[in-house]
């Protein structure tokens, strides 16, 4: 009796292990946010991570968003002191590594936003792989530590976003 239970946790144990490695091995996205902008904003940035848990290079070739007229990859440069940004073209993602989007360095640039995004907390948004295909992520609209207002209680505004 006491044998048949053990086998059956095992089975189970063995079996979540399985699901784990099959859901690693894959385009990953994380650490994904948009930046929270003022309501008649049109362009916002988006942020987020991208792994590549498999054996073969893979490259993202393009994103797009129901709200948005546009998006592209954007690198921002300073240069002479003066931030400026330029579109990235395909962004390869070596195997086994991972590429971020992050402030200060690229984004995502969300254009011709639609009334939609307003209201929303969650920007969805498709991001095309050469190999991966499509994959839909859902983004939460987060304020950027920098543009939080003075005496803004940032611990708390830490602990509501992670
Ligand atoms: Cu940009």
């Amino acid at each position: 009796m006491m044998q048949r239970i053990f086998a059956g946790v095992i089975l189970l144990l063995s079996g979540s292990i399985v699901s784990v490695l099959a859901a690693d091995s894959a385009i990953k996205i994380s650490d994904g946010w948009v930046r929270a902008a003022p309501e008649s904003a049109k362009v916002l940035a988006a942020y987020l991570t991208i792994e590549n848990h498999t054996d073969t290079a893979d490259t993202l070739t393009g994103a797009e968003g129901k709200a948005f007229a546009k998006v592209e990859v954007h690198r921002t440069e300073i240069k002479d002191g003066i931030a400026r940004m330029a579109a990235v073209g395909p962004l390869d993602i070596p195997s086994h590594g991972s590429v971020a989007l992050s402030p200060n360095g690229m984004h995502l640039m969300l254009m011709g936003a639609d009334k939609t995004v307003r209201s929303s907390d969650e920007i969805e948004l498709t991001l095309k792989f050469k190999n991966a295909g499509a994959i839909v992520v859902k983004l939460p609209k987060k304020m950027a530590p920098e543009d939080m207002p003075m005496g803004h209680d940032h611990e708390h505004m830490h602990e509501k976003n992670h």
